[in-house]
């Protein structure tokens, strides 16, 4: 067996730089950042919408890097944000990256997202911590289903957004089609602040409508702005936008609403005031326009960001109050108080653990002492940075509202730190796991560094899970797709440079009850040695009647129904420890169990024999008992699935929805696109990709969710327990002694 700990000195392979900024172009003074001039925004969006695209333009634009380089472009360079390695061949992002910049003398925090439903942490930790957001929308092919996902979980944080509909350059973009799915399929108030003027490969600049000015972007990388006014044939068009901009305006905002009913002038400052009003307080989103690619629109983003977005203390954010049963407590970002800030992303690199934190009261400088309330331990602040993708950039300090991050310092996702108030904040939403594969180095020399890489990677990702079957001793890997464990078993083999042997991914069963059964066992061993005697009675019923609906997550619950008589107090905990205990690992497929609530009603001691252990087998066999006359159920995870390809193809994706067991719940087909949503249990899901290319000549495409757990019909059970028991038997074959895995 090997102990981790005795590992862990070795240096990792994760590509950081660190420098010691000179900040020439910055003008960090100790506490000068003004909040009314900060914000901390991300870019979010369904895969491939191009948000790594912009965001270089972003960088570009404030002078942050010296060139653009695209996205798995021929110059083999790659966007900056996108640094590793894995992201740089394969074009996608999979871990956010945070950076900062200057735009006309407001400093900004940029977190890039991934688009990939699989790393959908990444974009729940950020927009946890992010005071404004830009939505990306492609403009070609519309809202899809993760941009569904996305806008949900940017209302779940509460987060003001500005959309902007990119690749307006591509062939079929039609920014129109976009905002109407914007305003329908997301629900968003929303009206154009722009209009684009051409299209497609006539796409030339951007209409303002609040200026009333056409707007151009010279230059190589369209870094010169060139303001015009509105050619003479796009005039009716732009009032008749700027019109419908006002009219949506006027219904939350009185102001605008008397102007508007009066005919009177508006100007531009009261539009702008009025948008930033409605932004603010999630009524309004304003909707830009432009091609990240060809250089059109990006700066008018900007701004959009400074004249729209929140500064952090217009934002509030709930703490919990420690000294008072965790009572909410609000707090404003105010510098002048205790400093309190989230940990809400971890990365291992060469120095150690480096944390990213949001401030959100107080102000920090180097050297300072913090408490880590959830260890309750003091931590020195040796050194303070920001991050510029992969690069750290030292800081003298930082003051509430600021993003930045400190290493050296252990701790997990969502661990708050402060200055000695017994303050936590509201953790983030962390969406279970669904799929799990095995997984062992192809030499068994490699283990041990082998568990360091997998122990690094479930630190960084709180939806990465290992695990060890206890009965084959086999290292299970749990994430929340097929990408996603496939991306950690290549960085297994990059970063770390061991060949890794990779099961086939199982989906991630649990186990409940569908009904209530009694239980009366009694564990009794006197024959030699110290005796174990035990009675327990009772019953188990179910907590979940509709696993559609209800909240899976609401845990087990133990009930001590004894009222102190049949069994001494002092083994109560120990028959509900062996509860919980027994619950991580059901009869059928030794899937976690949930819902299931244990009443004990009853029991018998013996004088001398009787104790914990013997109380605690007791629980464990009359688990057994009670889960056979209880309707024992196997939960497999259903997922959302929609589909869309050309509507020449409808039959097709039907039929392939439906050999799949999948229930279609609403299918519709919109300017030539067919659109199905569905409800698929994931274990039908492998291999879909493959297939829907194949019966779509390449076009369609799907994207899927975790919608909740349901049973699997009785007949699949069988099969599914019939193939554990086989896989049982062959992985107890193969694992050798000494294979085994200490975590
Ligand atoms: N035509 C066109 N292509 C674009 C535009 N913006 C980005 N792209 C391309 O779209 C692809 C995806 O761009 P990315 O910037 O990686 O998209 P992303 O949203 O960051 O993708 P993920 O992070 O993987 O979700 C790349 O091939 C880009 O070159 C645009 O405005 N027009
Ligand atoms: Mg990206």
């Amino acid at each position: 067996m090997l102990k981790c700990k005795q590992i862990l000195n070795k240096t990792l392979s994760a590509s950081f730089n660190f420098k010691q900024t000179m900040f020439n172009n910055f003008n960090f003074k100790t506490f000068a950042l003004d909040i009314n001039k900060l914000r901390n925004i991300g870019i979010s969006a369904h895969i491939d919408s191009g948000k790594t695209t912009f965001t270089e333009r972003v960088l570009f634009y404030t002078g942050r890097i010296e060139e653009i380089h695209e996205v798995k472009g021929t110059d083999k360079v790659g966007a900056k944000m996108d640094s590793m390695e894995l992201e740089r061949e394969r074009g996608i992002t999979i871990q956010s990256a945070a950076t900062h910049c200057m735009w006309k003398d407001y400093h900004i925090n940029v977190i890039d997202t991934p688009g990939h439903v699989d790393f959908t942490i990444e974009v729940e930790r950020s927009l946890r911590v992010l005071d404004g957001a830009i939505l990306l929308v492609c403009g070609s092919s519309g809202v899809q289903p993760q941009t569904l996902t996305v806008n949900r979980q940017m209302n779940r944080y509460n987060v003001p957004r500005i959309v902007f509909i990119n690749k307006l350059d591509r062939a079929g973009a039609n920014p129109w089609q976009a905002l109407d799915q914007i305003r329908f399929r997301l629900g968003l108030n929303v009206a154009a602040i722009q209009i684009p003027i051409g299209i497609e490969t006539t796409l030339k600049g951007i209409v303002d409508l609040i200026k009333m000015k056409a707007i151009f972007f010279d230059g190589p990388s369209g870094e010169n702005i060139r303001e015009e006014e509105i050619p003479g044939e796009m005039m009716a068009e732009a009032n008749k936008f700027r019109s419908e901009l006002i009219e949506k305006l006027a219904e939350i905002d009185e102001n605008i609403q008397e102007k508007f009913l009066g005919e009177e002038q508006i100007s531009e400052e009261e539009l702008k005031a009025s948008i930033r009003k409605g932004v603010i307080s999630l009524t309004f989103f304003p909707v830009m326009m432009g091609s990240a690619i060809k250089n059109k629109g990006v700066q008018l983003a900007l701004d959009g960001v400074l004249d729209y977005l929140p500064c952090p203390a217009e934002k509030t954010t709930m703490a919990l109050d420690q000294k008072r049963n965790e009572d909410k407590i609000e707090l404003n970002n105010d510098e002048t108080k205790q400093f309190i800030g989230l940990a809400f992303k971890l990365e291992e690199n060469k120095y150690g653990q480096l944390t990213y934190i949001r401030a959100y009261q107080g102000k920090l400088k180097r050297g300072d002492v913090l408490n880590h309330i959830n260890s309750n331990k003091k931590v020195k602040i040796g050194r303070l940075v920001r991050m510029h993708s992969n690069e750290m950039e030292e800081i003298q300090d930082v003051a509430a509202g600021d993003i930045f991050a400190i290493f050296g310092i252990e701790c997990a996702t969502g661990d708050t730190f402060t200055d000695n108030v017994a303050v936590t904040m509201e953790s983030m939403h962390v969406p279970e796991p669904v799929m799990s594969l095995s997984i062992k180095p192809k030499k068994s020399e490699y283990i041990s560094k082998f568990i360091k890489a997998v122990q690094r990677f479930q630190r960084e990702d709180p939806t990465f899970r290992i695990a060890q079957n206890e009965e084959t001793e086999e290292l299970i890997i749990s994430g929340m797709g097929e990408l996603h464990l496939q991306i950690y078993a290549e960085r297994i083999r990059r970063e770390y440079e061991i060949d890794v042997e990779v099961g086939n991914p199982n989906v991630n069963y649990r186990e409940s009850i569908a009904a209530k059964s009694s239980f009366n066992y009694l564990h009794k061993k006197q024959s030699g040695g110290a005796g174990q005697f035990a009675r327990v009675i009772g019953y188990i019923e179910p907590l979940i009647s509709d696993f559609e609906s209800e909240n899976l997550n609401q845990g087990n619950i133990f009930v001590d129904g004894t009222g102190g008589d049949a069994i001494p107090n002092e083994y109560i905990p120990a028959i509900e420890k062996a509860f919980h205990e027994n619950c991580k690992r059901g009869p059928l497929t030794n899937s976690p169990v949930i819902g299931v609530k244990y009443v004990l009603e009853g029991g018998q001691t013996h004088a001398v024999d009787s104790s914990s252990l013997a109380f605690g087998l007791a629980t464990k066999y009359s688990m057994s008992q009670g889960f056979k006359e209880a309707e024992p159920l196997l939960l497999e995870p259903l997922m959302t699935v929609e589909v869309t390809g050309p509507a020449e193809f409808q039959t097709a994706i039907m039929n392939s929805v439906a050999k799949r067991k999948g229930e279609v719940i609403e299918a519709n087909t919109k300017n030539n696109t067919f659109i199905a949503l569905a409800e698929v249990p994931l274990s039908n899901m492998f291999g879909y990709a493959t297939e829907l290319r194949s019966i779509t000549q390449g076009i369609g495409e799907f994207s899927m969710e975790y919608k909740t757990h349901k049973p699997v019909p009785p007949y699949d059970v069988e099969k599914i327990i019939e193939k554990f028991q086989k896989q049982q038997q062959t992985t107890k074959t193969t694992t050798k002694k000494g294979d085994s895995f200490d975590i």
